[in-house]
Protein backbone atom coordinates (compact mmCIF):
# COMPACT_ATOMS: atom_id res chain seq x y z
CA UNK A 1 0.00 0.00 0.00
CA UNK A 2 2.55 2.51 0.84
CA UNK A 3 4.08 1.84 -2.36
CA UNK A 4 1.42 3.13 -4.39
CA UNK A 5 1.63 6.08 -1.98
CA UNK A 6 5.25 6.85 -3.00
CA UNK A 7 4.12 6.19 -6.73
CA UNK A 8 1.46 8.90 -6.16
CA UNK A 9 3.89 11.22 -4.71
CA UNK A 10 6.09 11.22 -7.61
CA UNK A 11 3.19 11.32 -10.31
CA UNK A 12 1.84 14.61 -9.02
CA UNK A 13 4.95 16.32 -8.31
CA UNK A 14 6.94 14.97 -11.36
CA UNK A 15 6.51 17.65 -13.81
CA UNK A 16 9.76 20.19 -14.49
CA UNK A 17 8.12 23.60 -13.95
CA UNK A 18 6.02 23.08 -11.43
CA UNK A 19 7.73 25.17 -9.08
CA UNK A 20 7.22 28.59 -6.66
CA UNK A 21 7.29 30.34 -3.71
CA UNK A 22 6.15 33.18 -1.09
CA UNK A 23 3.88 35.24 -4.06
CA UNK A 24 2.37 36.97 -1.37
CA UNK A 25 2.55 38.20 2.80
CA UNK A 26 0.07 39.02 5.17
CA UNK A 27 1.96 40.63 8.18
CA UNK A 28 -0.41 41.73 10.99
CA UNK A 29 -3.16 41.77 8.62
CA UNK A 30 -1.47 43.82 5.76
CA UNK A 31 -1.07 42.71 2.31
CA UNK A 32 2.69 42.69 0.77
CA UNK A 33 2.82 41.76 -2.63
CA UNK A 34 5.74 39.17 -3.45
CA UNK A 35 8.61 39.43 -6.20
CA UNK A 36 7.37 38.30 -9.34
CA UNK A 37 9.39 35.61 -10.52
CA UNK A 38 8.04 35.48 -13.97
CA UNK A 39 8.82 39.07 -14.70
CA UNK A 40 12.52 39.31 -14.31
CA UNK A 41 12.62 41.62 -17.57
CA UNK A 42 10.30 44.60 -15.91
CA UNK A 43 11.64 46.33 -12.63
CA UNK A 44 10.06 45.72 -9.77
CA UNK A 45 9.80 48.61 -6.98
CA UNK A 46 8.51 49.03 -3.71
CA UNK A 47 8.65 45.31 -1.98
CA UNK A 48 10.07 43.94 1.56
CA UNK A 49 10.82 40.71 -0.87
CA UNK A 50 14.36 39.51 -2.21
CA UNK A 51 14.28 38.36 -5.57
CA UNK A 52 14.19 35.03 -6.30
CA UNK A 53 14.06 32.56 -9.24
CA UNK A 54 11.77 29.95 -10.26
CA UNK A 55 14.58 27.19 -11.03
CA UNK A 56 14.64 25.08 -7.88
CA UNK A 57 17.68 25.15 -5.64
CA UNK A 58 19.84 21.48 -4.58
CA UNK A 59 23.43 22.48 -3.53
CA UNK A 60 22.52 23.63 0.00
CA UNK A 61 26.26 24.93 -0.15
CA UNK A 62 25.74 27.15 -2.90
CA UNK A 63 25.37 31.32 -1.97
CA UNK A 64 21.73 30.78 -3.22
CA UNK A 65 20.91 28.95 -0.33
CA UNK A 66 20.44 31.64 1.67
CA UNK A 67 18.21 33.66 -0.11
CA UNK A 68 16.93 32.50 -3.20
CA UNK A 69 18.42 33.31 -6.67
CA UNK A 70 19.67 36.17 -6.85
CA UNK A 71 18.27 37.46 -3.17
CA UNK A 72 19.05 41.27 -4.25
CA UNK A 73 16.92 43.70 -3.35
CA UNK A 74 14.21 45.70 -5.91
CA UNK A 75 14.21 49.06 -5.64
CA UNK A 76 12.32 51.15 -2.92
CA UNK A 77 12.41 47.98 -1.03
CA UNK A 78 11.44 48.57 2.83
CA UNK A 79 10.60 46.69 6.04
CA UNK A 80 7.35 45.63 6.95
CA UNK A 81 5.71 46.66 10.40
CA UNK A 82 5.61 43.68 13.03
CA UNK A 83 4.79 43.93 16.83
CA UNK A 84 6.56 40.58 18.41
CA UNK A 85 3.83 38.17 19.19
CA UNK A 86 2.14 39.17 15.73
CA UNK A 87 1.25 36.85 12.71
CA UNK A 88 3.21 36.36 9.86
CA UNK A 89 1.22 34.81 7.08
CA UNK A 90 3.42 33.38 3.81
CA UNK A 91 1.43 32.30 0.35
CA UNK A 92 2.72 29.40 -1.37
CA UNK A 93 1.67 29.30 -4.77
CA UNK A 94 3.25 28.05 -8.31
CA UNK A 95 4.60 30.45 -10.54
CA UNK A 96 1.49 29.73 -12.85
CA UNK A 97 -0.69 30.85 -10.31
CA UNK A 98 -1.95 27.29 -9.23
CA UNK A 99 -1.54 25.93 -5.66
CA UNK A 100 1.86 24.87 -4.39
CA UNK A 101 3.12 22.23 -6.55
CA UNK A 102 5.15 19.81 -4.06
CA UNK A 103 3.68 17.56 -1.23
CA UNK A 104 6.89 16.00 0.76
CA UNK A 105 9.03 17.42 3.04
CA UNK A 106 9.15 20.21 5.98
CA UNK A 107 8.23 23.96 6.04
CA UNK A 108 10.64 26.05 8.26
CA UNK A 109 11.16 29.96 8.93
CA UNK A 110 14.29 31.50 10.21
CA UNK A 111 14.81 35.27 11.71
CA UNK A 112 17.97 36.99 11.52
CA UNK A 113 18.55 41.04 12.79
CA UNK A 114 19.72 43.06 10.04
CA UNK A 115 21.25 45.88 12.05
CA UNK A 116 20.47 49.27 10.84
CA UNK A 117 18.52 48.21 7.51
CA UNK A 118 17.94 44.72 6.36
CA UNK A 119 18.13 46.15 2.80
CA UNK A 120 21.49 47.35 2.92
CA UNK A 121 22.80 43.84 3.19
CA UNK A 122 24.50 42.60 0.40
CA UNK A 123 26.29 39.21 1.75
CA UNK A 124 23.66 37.30 3.50
CA UNK A 125 25.81 34.49 4.46
CA UNK A 126 27.05 36.76 7.22
CA UNK A 127 23.63 36.50 8.50
CA UNK A 128 23.07 34.70 11.80
CA UNK A 129 19.62 33.44 11.47
CA UNK A 130 17.76 31.86 14.45
CA UNK A 131 14.87 29.29 13.88
CA UNK A 132 11.12 30.44 14.79
CA UNK A 133 8.47 27.77 13.53
CA UNK A 134 8.98 24.78 11.88
CA UNK A 135 6.39 21.90 10.17
CA UNK A 136 7.82 18.08 10.08
CA UNK A 137 6.80 15.02 9.79
CA UNK A 138 3.67 14.28 11.41
CA UNK A 139 3.54 11.49 14.32
CA UNK A 140 2.48 7.88 12.75
CA UNK A 141 3.83 8.97 9.13
CA UNK A 142 6.75 7.59 7.11
CA UNK A 143 8.75 10.12 5.60
CA UNK A 144 7.40 9.03 1.75
CA UNK A 145 3.39 9.54 3.03
CA UNK A 146 2.61 12.76 1.63
CA UNK A 147 -0.20 13.58 4.24
CA UNK A 148 2.38 13.61 6.59
CA UNK A 149 3.24 16.69 5.86
CA UNK A 150 1.86 20.42 6.25
CA UNK A 151 3.34 20.63 2.52
CA UNK A 152 0.73 18.32 1.63
CA UNK A 153 -2.27 20.75 3.38
CA UNK A 154 -0.26 23.13 0.91
CA UNK A 155 -0.66 20.88 -2.34
CA UNK A 156 -2.39 22.19 -4.95
CA UNK A 157 -4.49 24.60 -2.16
CA UNK A 158 -6.25 21.67 -1.57
CA UNK A 159 -6.51 22.26 2.13
CA UNK A 160 -4.88 25.44 2.56
CA UNK A 161 -2.72 28.02 0.49
CA UNK A 162 -1.01 29.77 2.98
CA UNK A 163 1.31 28.95 6.48
CA UNK A 164 0.81 31.14 9.62
CA UNK A 165 3.89 31.80 12.16
CA UNK A 166 4.61 33.82 15.07
CA UNK A 167 7.02 36.16 15.58
CA UNK A 168 8.44 35.47 19.16
CA UNK A 169 6.66 37.91 21.75
CA UNK A 170 9.56 38.38 23.61
CA UNK A 171 11.73 39.37 20.68
CA UNK A 172 13.59 42.69 21.03
CA UNK A 173 12.71 45.42 18.79
CA UNK A 174 14.61 45.51 15.51
CA UNK A 175 15.16 45.50 11.86
CA UNK A 176 15.19 41.59 11.10
CA UNK A 177 15.06 39.40 7.58
CA UNK A 178 12.50 36.99 7.66
CA UNK A 179 13.42 33.61 5.69
CA UNK A 180 10.91 31.22 4.70
CA UNK A 181 12.07 27.49 3.50
CA UNK A 182 10.34 24.60 1.63
CA UNK A 183 12.14 21.89 1.42
CA UNK A 184 10.83 19.09 -1.25
CA UNK A 185 12.11 15.21 -0.26
CA UNK A 186 10.05 13.72 -3.07
CA UNK A 187 12.41 14.20 -6.31
CA UNK A 188 15.61 13.51 -6.54
CA UNK A 189 17.75 15.66 -5.84
CA UNK A 190 15.97 17.38 -3.41
CA UNK A 191 14.93 20.92 -3.84
CA UNK A 192 15.36 24.22 -1.49
CA UNK A 193 12.91 27.02 -1.76
CA UNK A 194 14.31 29.72 0.49
CA UNK A 195 12.70 33.34 0.11
CA UNK A 196 13.95 36.63 2.62
CA UNK A 197 12.01 39.70 3.19
CA UNK A 198 12.75 42.39 5.45
CA UNK A 199 10.71 43.21 8.72
CA UNK A 200 10.58 45.75 11.41
CA UNK A 201 10.13 44.57 14.70
CA UNK A 202 8.69 46.65 17.08
CA UNK A 203 7.02 45.84 20.54
CA UNK A 204 8.40 45.54 24.06
CA UNK A 205 10.61 42.21 24.28
CA UNK A 206 14.22 42.28 25.65
CA UNK A 207 15.56 39.05 24.29
CA UNK A 208 17.44 38.05 21.63
CA UNK A 209 18.46 33.79 20.89
CA UNK A 210 21.96 32.87 22.47
CA UNK A 211 24.31 32.04 20.45
CA UNK A 212 23.55 27.84 20.68
CA UNK A 213 20.28 29.28 18.18
CA UNK A 214 22.40 30.73 15.78
CA UNK A 215 23.10 29.69 12.26
CA UNK A 216 24.83 30.40 8.75
CA UNK A 217 23.33 29.85 5.26
CA UNK A 218 25.40 28.66 3.44
CA UNK A 219 26.81 25.81 6.03
CA UNK A 220 23.90 24.79 8.16
CA UNK A 221 22.56 22.41 5.94
CA UNK A 222 24.62 19.50 4.82
CA UNK A 223 23.27 16.19 2.35
CA UNK A 224 24.54 13.80 4.86
CA UNK A 225 21.91 11.94 6.92
CA UNK A 226 19.09 9.57 6.90
CA UNK A 227 16.01 10.44 5.34
CA UNK A 228 16.83 13.45 4.16
CA UNK A 229 19.22 12.45 0.86
CA UNK A 230 16.88 11.37 -1.45
CA UNK A 231 19.93 9.63 -3.16
CA UNK A 232 18.33 6.89 -1.07
CA UNK A 233 15.49 6.50 -3.07
CA UNK A 234 11.50 7.07 -2.07
CA UNK A 235 11.76 3.26 -1.36
CA UNK A 236 14.32 4.21 1.67
CA UNK A 237 12.35 7.01 2.59
CA UNK A 238 9.06 5.23 2.66
CA UNK A 239 10.89 2.31 5.33
CA UNK A 240 12.18 6.05 7.27
CA UNK A 241 9.53 6.48 9.77
CA UNK A 242 11.55 9.44 11.81
CA UNK A 243 12.50 12.72 9.98
CA UNK A 244 14.57 15.41 11.89
CA UNK A 245 13.68 18.94 10.72
CA UNK A 246 17.16 20.25 9.67
CA UNK A 247 18.71 23.74 11.54
CA UNK A 248 18.41 24.19 14.81
CA UNK A 249 16.12 24.23 17.65
CA UNK A 250 13.06 26.16 17.29
CA UNK A 251 13.77 29.45 19.49
CA UNK A 252 10.34 30.51 21.33
CA UNK A 253 11.86 33.57 23.53
CA UNK A 254 10.78 31.90 26.78
CU1 LIG B 1 9.09 22.62 -8.21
Amino acid sequence: MKFTVATAVTALSGTTLAHGGVTTYIIDGKKYPGYDSTQTDTEQRDLIQRTWCMTPLSDPSSGTITCNDKGTTVPGAYHASVTAGGTIRSNWTSVDGYGWPHSTGPIVAYMAACGDDCNNITNTASLKWFKIAEEGLRDNYAVGDYEGWFQYDLWESQITDHWDIVVPKDLKPGRYMIRHEIIMLELDPIQFYPHCAALEVSGEGELVPSEEFLVQFPGEYVLLFFCFHSMMGLAMLIACQNYTVPGPKVWTGA
